[in-house]
């Protein structure tokens, strides 16, 4: 079915040279690099079918066209801007290369030239001017052959992945004359959940920061940025509604916050690359930072019958609370243009509620008991019918689901907690329960170690847990989570890449994609792409790019 070729001269190409078989600080047998007979693509593709046959590609002589058939044409700048940026990351970069481009490709007799890439939209509606959704159809064809290729989508978000795909094909000879082979590409994701969280609260994070991180999604093809955007620290959100939760909240009032343009900009940066921006609004816990613009939303703690001047979670047992969110989610609907928010629920302390006698005496005439959880049940609820007046579907975070609180049938669970036997027992036990549900437990990329952790991230499967076919169809993805307790704009694109690709490739290739030494050859290249391209990606062991230090 593959056509097993070999990729010698690829392998040259972008240089990623021998690492050390033997390494003393790794766990289990290191990765053996050689070539893989998919070359460079990462994530790998459903199908692929490649040819010897390589047709030479310049800068001058390519272009990419709109089919005359296709849905979408010049007036869809979705479109237009991906072609400018894939031309200049095919060729923009030859600026900085050595001479011998043009002799070198006049030489070769019997190699043809690729000189277009027609990208045709099939499906009437080619989305050009909407959002993407979890339901999105981002599959692709791509044919690459004598004398143009095409891509084929039903809808652009089908046709961006497939430009990244083509970009991925071209390789580079030592004089830097660019060639791709003739081949065959058919490809969608296995997942159609494959996020990255960011956690704007710990550490504020510039917005070219996040520009840069939702660019190297793409690269990726992850789809959702889960934008943890407050959070017990700080409230960078500027609320039109209630402003002075960031002028009060922020580390700063000016500096260190995000204004209503600048979410703006990061939504349509991320709908031209396919992604969506689900906002986090994590309550009634991590909401230390909230209390600080907005007097009497937190529960006063008490030491003995006196407030002790400290604040504890959301105050649940008053409607003031109820007024705010009512209002505060009402904007949020209407700024964040996805079809989910993500409203946490996590990790919630019970002690200030313990100690607040109101509380006391509000658990004691619910009938609570002692039982704290089921007065967090009690105000989530109230948040998730408020939440669904404004018409937004939600995520949650597994403590949710785990208190027993009643939920709409198509609420996400996000699983975050325990070791791998808790974390599978818990996906066993929410899709037997009949929702949807995503993973991330072995995705805490903020966790490092000495040593090629990316291994670990690639293993892990949210797919493995026992349970019917019917329950592993309700595992709709996952997502790589970078907390920000030690993260900020000086090291967060290293931490996060490539070891983020690892989960890129779990969530978007067939579930049998698992070899170890192919999967470090093709990431070895990408990383090095991704360098060439400009984001400082951290190696994955000893070893060389072609471009560096130049
Ligand atoms: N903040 C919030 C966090 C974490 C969570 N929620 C967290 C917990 C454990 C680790 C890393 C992060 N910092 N709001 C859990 C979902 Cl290891």
């Amino acid at each position: 079915m593959l056509a097993s070729l070999k990729f010698a001269a690829l392998s040259l190409a972008l240089g990623v040279c021998l690492g050390l078989r033997r390494d003393p600080a790794a766990h289990d047998a290191a990765p053996v690099l050689r070539a893989s007979k998919y070359g460079a693509l990462w994530p790998l593709p459903r199908q692929v079918h490649t040819s010897e046959a390589s047709l030479k590609l310049t800068g001058s002589g390519f272009t990419f066209v709109d089919a005359k058939e296709s849905t979408a044409g010049p007036s869809c700048s979705l479109l237009q801007d991906a072609y400018r940026r894939y031309y200049e990351y095919m060729f923009g970069l030859a600026k900085r290369q050595g001479p011998g481009q043009s002799s070198s490709s006049r030489r070769r007799s019997g190699a043809g030239e690729l000189t277009e890439l027609q990208v045709w939209i099939t499906s009437p509606d080619s989305e050009c001017d909407g959002y993407p959704g979890v339901t999105s159809d981002e599959s692709y064809e791509l044919s690459v052959d004598q004398p143009f290729a095409v891509l084929k989508a039903p809808k652009v978000w089908g046709a961006l992945h497939g430009l990244e795909t083509f970009s991925q094909l071209v390789y580079e000879d030592e004089y830097g004359a660019r060639s791709v082979n003739s081949t065959t590409i058919s490809d969608s994701p296995r997942f159609p959940h494959r996020g990255i969280l960011l956690d704007t609260s710990r550490h504020f994070l510039p917005i070219k920061v996040i520009l840069a991180n939702l660019e190297t999604m793409a690269m990726n093809k992850f789809n959702v940025f889960h934008w943890h955007i407050v959070d017990d620290p700080s409230f960078p959100y500027l609320s039109r509604t209630f402003p002075q939760l960031s002028q009060k909240g922020a580390y700063h009032p000016y500096t260190h916050v995000y204004t209503p343009a600048d979410v703006k900009m990061v939504i349509e940066f991320a709908r031209l690359r396919g992604i969506r921006v689900v906002p986090e609004f994590d309550t009634p816990g991590h909401t230390q930072s909230w209390g600080k613009g907005q007097t009497d939303l937190l529960t006063p703690c008490f030491s003995g019958s006196k407030p002790s001047g400290s604040f504890g979670p959301v105050n649940p047992i008053v409607n003031t609370t109820y007024d705010f969110m009512s209002q505060f989610f009402k904007e949020i609907s209407t700024v964040f243009p996805d079809a989910y928010v993500h409203l946490g629920g996590d990790e919630v302390d019970f002690t200030c509620w313990k100690s607040n006698p109101d509380i006391t005496k509000f658990m004691a005439e619910q009938g609570f008991g002692q039982d704290y959880s089921k007065l967090e049940s009690f105000y989530i609820q109230k948040l998730l019918d408020i939440v669904t007046t404004t018409k937004k579907g939600y995520m949650i975070w597994q403590e949710v689901f785990d208190n027993g609180v009643k939920l709409k049938p198509d609420t996400l669970i996000h699983v975050w907690k325990g070791n791998k036997q808790q974390y599978q027992d818990e996906m066993a036990h929410v899709t037997s329960s009949g929702y949807q549900t995503l993973l991330s437990t072995p995705w805490y990329l903020n966790r490092i170690s000495y040593g090629q952790d990316w291994l670990g991230f690639y293993r892990a499967d949210p797919q493995d847990f026992k349970g019917t076919d019917a329950q592993k169809k309700l595992v709709i993805g996952g997502e790589a989570c970078l907390w920000g307790e030690y993260v900020d704009a000086t090291n967060l694109t290293p931490r996060l890449w490539p070891r983020a690709s690892a989960v890129a490739e779990r969530l978007w290739s067939a579930k049998d994609v698992t070899d170890i030494n192919d999967a470090y050859y093709r990431l070895s290249m990408h990383r090095c792409r991704m360098v060439e391209r400009g984001i400082p990606a951290e190696p994955l062991y000893p070893s060389y790019c072609r471009h560096e230090y130049k």
